[in-house]
């Protein structure tokens, strides 16, 4: 499966695992990479120290290229900006944000850039600052979303730029997959296929959550703040979206959501917990090794491609 993400990236499957705050952390990271993806370790809003280590800790696990993702809004972004240059990681995605102010440092570190974008004005912008690929990632997806869909999203992307294009939010077999290259992607993005993997660390109640959910459970918290955040839905969910309809004000909404993707991730609390997920967390039936993940992919895509020429 040759496209020009792989050849890109330096590796075997154009599948990358999306840079989930606490979920993905070294472990899972590394299970994917090893796998012939590109894991990634999630910065989301953890301290630059932490990042350090978490990536010389999956050089320790393995010599495939990863990447780091950075999420922009993070008051420990510019500090984490600047470690993953001082570690030359290979592959450097960002969410939440425009990463401009960065490119020139981690253009000279020797590193891959590919943003995640939600829409075809960023998407341009970034490709003209040198951007190596883009994510395009639908509203499908799980945690804090743009307003376009996958289907929609993807091709405006593709039509926009002359860099390879990721398609990420709402994939998570081989049917997504086909289809994403049928729209122009020369890679998927996936997430919550990985979050419902033996290797992520995460705890069991959170990925029985995920197992358990259906195709409605998955709802979308924060829409009048601005910060629109896709979760299946519990208590914390009920009680959020009723402060809500009440025209809550924004300070007393956020304040429910401070430590929640901790309390489900580690705590294992999901009624109160931030479950963070995509909407095809309902198609999720099992949890599978990271490799069983992957191949299943590959083989169900290669089987619905056959006859096109769309990779070699
Ligand atoms: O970043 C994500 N998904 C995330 S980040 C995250 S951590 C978090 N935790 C608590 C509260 C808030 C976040 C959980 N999930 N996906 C990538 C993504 N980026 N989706 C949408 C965007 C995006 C949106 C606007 C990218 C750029 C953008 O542009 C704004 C601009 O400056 O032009």
């Amino acid at each position: 499966m040759k496209t020009d993400i792989t050849r890109l990236l330096g590796i075997e499957y154009p599948i990358i695992q999306g840079g989930m705050a606490w979920v993905a952390e070294h472990h899972l990271a590394a299970a994917v990479s090893e796998a012939g993806g590109l894991g990634l370790i999630g910065a989301a809003n953890a301290p630059a120290e932490w990042v350090r280590e978490q990536i010389r800790a999956l050089r320790e696990l393995t010599d495939k290229p990863f990447g780091v993702n950075i999420m922009l809004m993070s008051p420990y972004a510019d500090d984490v900006a600047k470690v993953v240059a001082e570690e030359k990681v290979p592959v450097v995605t960002t969410g939440a944000g425009n990463p401009e102010k960065y490119m020139a440092m981690w253009k000279e570190a020797g590193i891959k850039v590919i943003p995640v974008v939600a829409s075809v004005a960023l998407a341009k912008r970034l490709e003209r600052c040198g951007v190596d690929a883009l994510v395009a990632e639908g509203t499908e997806a799980g945690g804090h979303i743009g307003e376009i869909t996958t289907m929609a999203l993807v091709p405006q992307v593709v039509d926009a730029v002359n860099i390879p294009v990721i398609a990420a939010g709402g994939i998570a077999d081989g049917r997504g997959m086909a289809a994403a290259f049928m729209l122009g992607a020369k890679g998927c993005q996936i997430g919550t296929r990985f979050l419902a993997s033996e290797e992520a660390v995460v705890h069991e109640n959170y990925k029985k959550c995920v197992l358990n959910a259906k195709d409605i459970d998955v709802k979308v918290t924060g829409r009048s703040t601005g910060h629109p955040i896709r979760v299946i839905r519990n208590n914390m969910v009920r009680e959020y979206l009723r402060l809500e309809s009440e025209g809550a004000g924004l300070e007393q909404l956020e304040l429910m959501t401070v430590g929640a993707l901790r309390r489900a991730v580690v705590d294992g609390d999901v009624e109160n917990g931030s479950l963070m997920a995509g909407q095809i967390a309902g198609m999720i039936k099992e949890i599978l090794p990271c490799k069983q993940i992957i191949d299943n992919l590959v083989s169900e895509t290669d089987a619905l491609m056959k006859g096109t020429n769309i990779y070699e």
